[in-house]
């Protein structure tokens, strides 16, 4: 075992390290769609991309490598952590090298090809071939470390009845992560790449999105899952509090895995082709979604009261004043909060999206990016930026440097978000489009487009996304800083976490199947006739 840890450690340390590296790339690029659309400056010139290169470029590194990159990460030090059994080291390292090289080869195409397709890559914009050969690379690879865990947790299964949450979380996440990514793949093996390639001439748009958003909803809970294992598991440790409830919180896996793919159509809400019957009970499949989240919320709020009052408050709302907000040595309670407060104006938000009716209020406005960067932008980003300070301090046997500093970067993202989201979404109900190439042209009395009322929530935007910028300098700073600290503690795999107050030890609690057949049997009730409807009206 003590052959295969070490093996492990370096694994998780570059799977951590190689994201965090590639996220200065990322970063850069969202100070740069700020001042652009402010007007300041008038392209994106670092690298020499254009607006829409530099905005796949922040896209794919933000949301889709990093994600994935510390899903792995994580996921290979729970299952080892809390199995303590053998895993193949050598297959774990098969899933790196691939996603690595899945990362290289889209990087290529973005930054030496200059693709432009977004991190949606919607048909008719098509990528060159290297492209979606690095996507598929990068899903193969993460689904290469999941089929990995699966003997090590069979194994574990003959001798336990109980499976400890956090595997119960992550095996939930992967699971929600491989139903998804075969609608996507079908979409990339059978209509993007061919048509890349030029072996197609002529591919169905409407189909493809369609594929896509049945993967794309439940990307994000592929993003959040991992966090929410975090604030079920490290939260109430670092508070010395002990989790509220461990049945809630399968509960809410369970709820993921049922809700979180029969919902896509609710980013087609405008689309032509899909019958409206099917768009309202995927509405309604989206409310369901919600409440797991909803769940989470007071699961942990109930678990911070829990742990304030053991540390001596008393009040009926005096503990939360009581709570660690500035103790640098829980540094990692700062990131959670902050993500936590971010989330509840970032889950409000999308509710409101949910709305059939107001969506096309807020659809394809500025408002969806202010949305989404309170959520996987909040919550999810500060969870993966703490837990991975956190899983590279345990497996160098270093301590967190530069502690003021370290407590200013979460605090710095939440007010930085908060005001980049709301001026956002207050500019996307005025109207602003999600998208533009028109720049200083709503300034310009000349223009046709001229609207001075908008400019002032891009303004407001430059500055929310100048100090989300600022934090993550001292993020980088303080993460370079760990890396090349003096070793001080032994190197290990470890995730602190806390008792629970009951434990979840029913066979539906701690198993899946029964899991799968339902949400199986949810995706064909909501989507077979979504597809036929698709088919009917665009021709095949
Ligand atoms: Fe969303 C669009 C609906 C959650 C990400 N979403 C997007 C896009 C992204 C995204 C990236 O229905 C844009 C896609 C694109 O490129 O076009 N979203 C929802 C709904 C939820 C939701 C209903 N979204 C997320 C999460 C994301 C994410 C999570 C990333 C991780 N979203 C939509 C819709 C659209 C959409 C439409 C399409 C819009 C359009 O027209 O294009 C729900 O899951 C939200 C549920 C969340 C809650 C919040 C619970 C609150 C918690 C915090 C509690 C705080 C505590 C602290 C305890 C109900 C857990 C207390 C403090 C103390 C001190 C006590």
């Amino acid at each position: 075992m003590e052959r295969i840890q070490k093996s492990l450690r370096t694994l998780i340390f570059w799977e951590i390290t190689i994201s965090i590296i590639l996220l200065i790339l990322g970063i850069y690029h969202g100070l740069m769609q700020v001042l652009y659309r402010a007007g300041i400056i008038k392209s994106v010139s670092f690298l020499g991309l254009t607006y829409y290169q530099g905005l796949t470029l922040h896209g794919v590194v933000n949301a889709i490598v990093l994600t994935t990159f510390f899903a792995v990460a994580f996921g290979n030090a729970i299952i080892y952590h809390y199995l303590k059994k053998p895993i193949n080291t050598k297959i774990a390292w098969l899933s790196f090298w691939l996603m690595l090289i899945g990362t290289l080869l889209a990087a290529y195409a973005i930054l030496i090809q200059k693709t432009d397709v977004l991190y949606t890559f919607y048909p008719p914009l098509i990528a060159p071939p290297a492209f979606y050969i690095g996507a598929v690379l990068l899903v193969v690879g993460s689904w290469v470390a999941f089929f990995n865990w699966i003997p090590t947790y069979l194994s574990y299964k003959k001798e336990n009845k109980y499976t400890p949450l956090a595997v119960f979380g992550i095996l939930t996440t992967f699971l929600i992560w491989f139903l998804c990514t075969i609608p996507v793949a079908i979409e990339i093996l059978f209509m993007l790449l061919p048509k890349s390639l030029g072996l197609v001439q002529e591919i169905n748009n409407l189909l493809a999105r369609t594929l896509f958003w049945m993967f794309g909803h439940a990307l994000v809970y592929f993003w959040l899952l991992p966090v929410y294992i975090g604030l079920y598991t490290l939260l109430p440790k670092v508070i010395s509090s002990k989790l509220f409830s461990d049945t809630f919180a399968r509960v809410s896996f369970v709820l993921f895995i049922l809700f979180s793919i029969p919902v896509g159509v609710h980013h087609q809400y405008a689309d032509p082709g899909i019958g409206t019957s099917w768009k309202l009970i995927q509405g309604f499949l989206t409310f369901m979604v919600a409440i797991p989240s909803f769940i989470t919320a007071f699961t942990v709020a109930a678990t911070l009261e829990y742990g304030a009052r053991r540390n001596g408050s008393n009040g009926l709302l005096s503990w939360l004043f009581k709570l660690p907000y500035f103790d640098k040595e829980k540094w990692l309670f700062a990131y959670f909060i902050s993500g936590l407060f971010v989330f509840i104006l970032g889950g409000i938000t999308g509710i409101v999206n949910a709305s059939y009716n107001v969506n096309l209020v807020v659809h394809n406005t500025s408002y969806v990016p202010g949305h989404f960067h309170l959520t996987v932008g909040g919550l999810v980003f500060l969870g993966i930026l703490g837990i991975s300070l956190y899983l590279i301090s345990k497996v160098t046997g270093k301590e967190i440097p530069l502690k003021t500093l370290n407590l200013l970067v979460p605090y710095l993202w939440l007010i930085g978000s908060v005001i980049f989201g709301i001026s956002m979404m207050v500019g996307g109900v005025l109207g602003i489009p999600r998208r533009t190439n028109m720049g200083l042209t709503y300034a310009n009395p000349e223009s046709p487009l001229y609207h001075p009322d908008w400019m002032i929530w891009n303004y407001i935007a430059l500055i929310g996304g100048i100090i989300m910028f600022l934090a993550m300098v001292f993020y980088f700073i303080v993460f370079f800083s760990l890396l090349f600290s003096k070793k001080v503690n032994e190197e290990k795999i470890e995730i602190e976490d806390a008792e629970s107050l009951d434990k979840a030890d029913s066979k539906l609690l701690n198993e899946f199947k029964v899991w799968i057949v339902l949400a199986l049997i949810l995706i064909v009730i909501a989507y077979t006739f979504v597809y036929y409807d698709v088919i009917r009206t665009t021709g095949g």
